[in-house]
């Protein structure tokens, strides 16, 4: 009979498979972190703008986009604080699909992120192209909270999730990577869970 020799450790929860480094499984939990004070958005108020080295600059109203085809995203995210939530279900419509509409200048590489409380977040352009990332609007069935950014939040799951801004309202294209907030403040400038990109100065 086959033995299983050298397990010590307590069994975490989760898949160890599903767990970047570091990471535990929250379950059902899902934690709050924003740094400033919650907005409370009226989506017909709310708008969305690409900007920046684009061909075409533009401004969409929360009735336009929710004309658009929409996305899913079923999958994991994971918060540099160490908990990772799994089988999350998220939807929205595609950053892709706003991206085509704009049309990126060949110049453009990276993306800051604005939230509508002056929370920013910079991106490689490549991370959030390809079915990568999301502009989302329902969690779970239902509509984004106000505290876990609704109505509308950037989504970029397969990085950190301080990446994935709440009550997002720009994409600023950029040819140069211009630090976010988080980013300011010495934490990575693309936060892959994986390589366990936390801080600047990190692989
Ligand atoms: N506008 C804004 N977006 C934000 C943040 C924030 O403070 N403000 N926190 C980031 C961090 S550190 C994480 S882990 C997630 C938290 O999202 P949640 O509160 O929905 O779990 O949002 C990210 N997006
Ligand atoms: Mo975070």
């Amino acid at each position: 009979m086959p033995i299983t020799r050298g397990f010590t450790g307590r069994p975490r929860r989760g898949r160890p498979d599903r767990l970047p480094p570091g990471q535990y499984d929250t379950g059902t939990d899902w934690p709050t972190l924003t740094a400033e004070v919650t907005p409370h958005l009226v989506p017909e108020r709310w708008t969305m703008t690409v900007d920046g080295l684009v061909e075409r600059p533009r401004t969409w109203t929360w009735a336009e986009l929710r004309a658009w085809p929409v996305s899913t995203y079923r999958g994991d995210i994971h918060c540099v604080t160490t908990w990772s939530k799994l089988d999350t279900t998220f939807r929205g419509i595609s950053v892709d699909d706003l991206l085509a509409e704009a049309g990126p200048l060949p110049e453009a590489a990276y993306v800051l992120a604005h939230s509508t409380t002056g929370y920013t977040t910079n991106l490689p352009l490549s991370d959030v192209t390809g079915q990568k990332a999301w502009l989302a609007w329902e969690y779970d069935g239902r509509p984004l909270t106000p505290e876990h950014g609704g109505p509308v939040r950037l989504l970029v799951p397969h990085l950190y999730f301080w990446k994935s801004a709440k009550w997002v309202t720009r994409l600023e294209l950029l040819a140069e990577d211009r630090p976010g907030f988080w980013e300011q403040r010495g934490y990575h400038d693309r936060g892959d869970p994986w390589l366990e990109q936390r801080y600047q100065g990190d692989p």
